[in-house]
């Protein structure tokens, strides 16, 4: 599709198994607003997005028109103009609401994100299960350790990954769970439907849960627990293992 063409449904450009896609496309279900999206294969993505878009990240949204929106919690608000029901920021509760998903926009999911790469460079044939549900080609089992090195040293140059930012990620986790918390006391979470905040911090807990090594800490915590049950799994999965033993001992201990 070239993008000076208005669309005539509504676009969402992906990579199959990112975060902030999932807690987008999720928030379209939940609205009932007919999507269709276009993946791509990270860590390609980026030079890809920025020549079509002037921006190198999912997820975009194109409304019919022609209008971009980028960034999820952007992505989110747009969305909730356009289909205010169910409300993702109710009014009485909104300044708690988005300074949670302020918080699991530039904390949570950047944090998630680094380990999920950390873990896939520990088990590189573990990228293989990422391709579920995926609709590229697949990668051929034979090349799988050698891709997933290759995508991971792409994807630790662009998110800035190095071991002391993920060791301190890691370390950080009892501290990202007393956060949620905090969050859940000021009213940022929902009950019978999801809020903003649920849906950013529970796809970043999601991808959390995909690393087997952290997922006992997830599911530990009764809060992330129920935020984690507004997102689908993830659609794949790194074996315990994949990160080294003494770095999931600094998270057990703090
Ligand atoms: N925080 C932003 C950024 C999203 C983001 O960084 N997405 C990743 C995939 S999960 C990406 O596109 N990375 C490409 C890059 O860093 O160039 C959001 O929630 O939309």
């Amino acid at each position: 599709m070239d993008a000076t063409v208005a669309p005539m449904r509504y676009t969402l450009h992906v990579i199959n198994g990112s975060h902030p896609c999932a807690a987008v496309l999720r928030a379209m279900e939940l609205k009932g607003i007919d999507v269709k999206p276009v993946e791509y294969s990270p860590p390609f993505h980026a030079p890809i997005l920025q020549v079509r878009f002037g921006y190198r990240r999912v997820p975009i949204l194109v409304i019919p028109g022609g209008e971009t929106v980028r960034g999820s919690r952007q992505i989110m608000q747009r969305l909730e103009a356009i289909q205010p029901y169910p409300q993702l920021y109710p009014n009485d509760r909104i300044a708690a609401i988005e300074a949670a998903e302020r918080w699991g926009d530039t904390v949570l999911q950047v944090a998630s994100r680094r380990l999920l790469w950390a873990a896939v460079r520990g088990n590189p044939r573990a990228l293989a299960s990422f391709q579920a549900g995926s609709h590229l080609p697949r990668i051929p089992a034979t090349v799988m350790r050698v891709a997933g090195l290759v995508v991971a040293a792409g994807e630790y140059r662009l998110n800035g990954i190095t071991s002391a930012n993920v060791e301190e990620h890691v370390a950080s986790i009892p501290g990202y769970l007393d956060k949620l918390d905090e969050f859940n006391a000021d009213g940022a979470f929902g009950t019978g439907t999801p809020t903003g905040a649920d849906l950013q911090i529970g796809s970043s807990l999601q991808l959390l849960r995909a690393i087997e090594d952290l997922r006992p800490l997830i599911d530990a915590h009764p809060i992330a627990r129920e935020i984690a049950r507004w997102l689908p799994t993830s659609p794949g999965s790194v074996p315990a293992g994949a990160l080294p033993k003494e770095l999931v001992a600094l998270a057990i201990n703090g």
